[in-house]
């Protein structure tokens, strides 16, 4: 097994998330803050190292044979459960389709776990939120995972269901995979679900597309911010790591995204999942 420096792997220099007191962390945190709460995507620019990024990208295109296939027309919504009429946004479907390396199949020594492992960046990350506690997750599929989206494959405009994401970019396609994102567009108080709809209807007023550059770390508000990423265009696979957190301990994402996944890659062996 080889060692992992996080030195090779995140650029300490720029962000020197060992040392929380520098000035020069508390100047990310004061500006994280103020992105997030303008802009809900807060970015870290070229937070991991080339070198390490090129490793990553390779690692992961190497388990595209076992990765998950999602491939469905799916809502945008976490289910409430409640029955919503016809043409209502929380009805809407878009299509959802990549493939996905899962978290037990990322070796212990890959670059990507030696990010997602390393202590000071969960807690600059706490911080940046002004979370009490803030826990990775721990599930076997999904706590760590990374998407490979080829030809037409996209996420259609979806909310997440937990708080934050955090995402770097591993490689970029030749042409689409662009994030597009309308900021805020619900808070817990109001659904908005006249502007949902207009975004739907592609009227598109007040969406934003950001390029998402290879190796930044971003920082992301996706429970208040409808996003999509369009469909990726040429032969050079868009693919991209994601860490995921929560406030409570012990999280874990189970069904029913896990057995559609299942569902729809023959073969895979998925581990079993509450
Ligand atoms: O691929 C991305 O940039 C974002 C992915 C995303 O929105 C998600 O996994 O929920
Ligand atoms: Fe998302």
């Amino acid at each position: 097994m080889t060692v992992v420096h996080i030195a090779d792997v995140v650029d300490l220099d720029r962000y020197p998330l060992h040392s929380p007191d520098s000035q020069r962390c508390q100047e990310l945190l004061r500006n994280g803050r103020e992105c997030l709460r303008e802009e809900s995507l807060f970015v870290l620019p070229g937070f991991i190292r080339a070198g390490a990024i090129a490793r990553m990208a390779a690692e992961l295109e190497e388990r595209l044979p076992w990765a998950a296939r999602y491939e469905a027309m799916a809502g945008s919504y976490v289910p409430d459960g409640n029955d919503w009429p016809p043409g209502h946004p929380r009805t809407a479907t878009h299509l959802f389709r990549y493939h996905q390396v899962l978290n037990y199949q990322i070796p212990n020594d890959s670059p990507l776990r030696s990010v997602y492992v390393w202590e000071p960046l969960r807690e600059f990350l706490r911080q940046l939120m002004g979370y009490d506690t803030f826990h990775r997750s721990e599930c076997p599929h999904l706590a760590l995972t990374a998407k490979l989206a080829g030809e037409g494959d996209t996420d259609g405009w979806h909310f997440d269901g937990n708080d934050v994401v955090f995402s770097v970019l591993l490689q970029a396609p030749e042409d689409g995979g662009e994030f597009e994102y309308m900021p805020r567009v619900r808070s817990d108080f109001d659904e908005n679900y006249d502007a949902v709809a207009g975004v739907f209807a592609g009227e598109g007023e007040g969406v934003r597309r950001a390029r998402l550059c290879v190796g930044d770390l971003n920082v992301f508000h996706g429970n208040h911010t409808l996003h999509r990423v369009s469909p990726v265009k040429g032969g050079r696979r868009r693919i991209v790591g994601l860490f995921s957190y929560d406030r409570l301990p012990g999280t874990n994402f189970g069904e029913p995204y896990i057995s559609r996944l299942r569902r729809d890659t023959p073969g895979v062996t998925a581990l079993a999942s509450t």
